[in-house]
């Protein structure tokens, strides 16, 4: 047999609410799929959807050795499944965005020696000198973005160095509150890492660089030149340059897997591991798209972004550096109240059923009557408002809706908010625009329908919702073998289209888009 065949590539994806691992041949089958949930396998953590919300609700943090154990969960689950780890060529991953992880001093002595004898959580347990990682869901440092903004030259400025202005989860903002606010923790912090280099430090025994793509969710990097912006990092804690070594290209080999995972598992010392980087740059590459393509991705978060070629930063939004080329772009919009409201609407209408909730949606008419509800369960980024609110026809307040409208409600209006904040990033979508939907809830054909419905555009899916584990298992491949990114992709399975607009849908959401926006703004300037 061609020794080739034998290559799997491992992608891992460290997010909000579980890790998930996919493992692929060098033909891109797929040969595993892995997953720990925080909430269900690791409850002595208390977590819900995979945070801690604190009392002010606008703290949101986790428990960094919780990532840690669930790790080890991870990998235990597949030693016991028989996993070949021997075969694994190369690992990537991906972690969700933004979230920061603060070890103390000390501890990359404890990582480079790690003894297989015992798991990672038991030997990293006091690495950690802030140990509630800050993540994607706080929305705590306001004050801090608005210095930041203010240091730099106001948030147009911040806007064309970061691709960003202040965002309240971004981890410069998040790093200059711990700063200002615990002093002896940040002094005590002899590295910060993302959420995807922590999970990559894990992966080689030692700190694993940033890559450009992650890190441009920081409000720190000049995405002009790909270095650190020096007047970021000035603002937002002293020495913060050596905390954050330096970043690397997102197909960068970060070093060979530990002796740890070797001895412990049975990885080959071979294995090459290749910069981790954020969910949604992973997912881009997971669903190998082509330039043109919208994806929108339904998991805690929803996110749309698509790949960018250079061009001026705008201030809603934000650009990255593209994780499969690095000299363009990817746009991106993020909206808190994604999976988790739906759900919530789902246990309190739909009796917990989303066969129920799926029934409802179908059997409502487009346009729901011209009911609009706005459900921001948590604090929603943009606009900044927290609250349910509900209209009628007329644009008159009401207190309820019945459960099928309420059900078709929550999707139109968040359908709809994702089509107007793309629209106002430049992101434009016509009847061709292939749409590709991943995530959790892209096994749901009728919100499926809704989005087409919204956008006026056919919706794609592919066999995985994984798309951030998978792209991490190309973006290894593409580490690994220096080729071009299509190459790595030639054989990706061609996505399914499972839904087109609806007659007459995208009039009708022409005229309520118009009424939703113009609710929201009121919303907004309520605040
Ligand atoms: P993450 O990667 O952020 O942890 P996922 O992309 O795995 O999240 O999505 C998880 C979410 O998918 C769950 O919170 C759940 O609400 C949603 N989900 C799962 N199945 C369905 C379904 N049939 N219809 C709608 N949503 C679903
Ligand atoms: C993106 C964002 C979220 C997280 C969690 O900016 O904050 O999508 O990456 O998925």
């Amino acid at each position: 047999m061609d020794a080739r065949s034998e290559r799997l590539f491992l992608g891992l994806d460290f997010s909000t609410q579980q890790i998930k691992a996919v493992a692929i041949n060098d033909a891109l089958k797929i040969v595993n799929e892995t997953a720990v949930k925080f909430d269900t396998d690791l409850p002595e953590y208390k977590t819900q959807g995979g945070v801690h919300i604190h009392d002010d609700q606008v703290t949101v943090t986790a428990p960094t050795i919780m990532w840690v154990k669930a790790f080890d969960l991870l990998l235990d689950k597949m030693k016991k499944d028989g996993f070949p780890f021997d075969k694994v060529a190369g690992v990537s991953g991906a972690g969700q965005q933004h979230g920061s992880v603060y070890w103390r001093s000390g501890s990359a002595q404890i990582l480079r020696n790690l003894s297989e004898k015992t798991t990672l959580h038991q030997q990293l347990q006091n690495c950690f000198s802030v140990p509630d990682s800050p993540i994607w869901m706080d929305a705590s440092t306001t004050k801090n973005c608005r210095e930041l903004e203010e240091k730099v030259g106001g948030p147009l400025k911040l806007a064309e160095i970061t691709g960003s202005r202040g965002f309240e989860r971004y981890t410069g903002n998040q790093i200059m509150k711990i700063s200002q606010t615990r002093p002896s923790e940040y002094k005590d912090t002899e590295r910060i890492s993302l959420v995807s280099s922590f999970a990559a430090s894990l992966l080689i025994g030692d700190y694993a660089p940033i890559d450009l793509s992650d890190g441009s969710g920081m409000n720190l990097l000049d995405i002009t030149t790909n270095k650190w912006s020096p007047e970021c990092l000035e603002a937002c804690g002293e020495n913060l340059s050596s905390k954050l070594g330096e970043p690397v290209p997102s197909k960068q080999i970060v070093g060979n897997v530990s002796q740890f995972l070797v001895g412990r598992y049975n990885f080959s010392p071979n294995c090459k591991v290749i910069a981790f980087t954020g969910d949604n740059p992973a997912s881009l590459a997971g669903v190998a798209p082509k330039l043109g393509d919208a994806i929108i991705s339904l998991g805690s978060s929803d996110t749309v972004f698509s790949w960018l070629p250079r061009q001026n930063a705008e201030l809603e939004g934000h650009i990255f550096v593209n994780p499969i080329d690095c000299d363009t772009y990817m746009s991106l919009v993020c909206f808190k109240n994604g999976s988790l409201t739906r759900e919530r609407i789902k246990d309190d209408c739909a009796e917990g059923s989303w066969e129920k909730f799926s029934e409802y949606l179908t059997k409502t008419p487009t346009g729901n009557n011209g009911n609009i509800g706005i459900y921001f369960d948590v604090m929603e980024i943009q606009p900044l408002v927290q609250g349910i609110f509900r209209f009628d026809s007329a644009d008159q307040k009401v207190s309820s809706f019945p459960p099928e409208v309420e059900v078709r409600a929550v999707i139109e209006s968040q359908m709809m908010a994702r089509k107007l904040y793309m629209e106002l990033r430049g992101m434009h979508i016509g009847p061709d625009t292939r749409i590709l939907a991943t995530g959790g809830a892209s096994l749901n054909r009728a919100i499926l329908q809704v989005i087409s419905d919204v956008f006026g555009a056919p919706v794609f899916v592919s066999d995985i919702p994984n798309s951030a584990a998978l792209g991490s298992c190309y973006r290894a491949k593409h580490g690994l073998d220096g080729c071009d990114f299509s190459d790595v992709v030639l054989n990706h399975p061609q996505p399914e289209c499972v839904a087109r607009p609806t007659e007459g849908a995208s009039q009708v959401y022409k005229e309520l888009g118009k009424r939703y926006r113009k609710l929201e703004q009121a919303l907004g300037s309520q605040q």
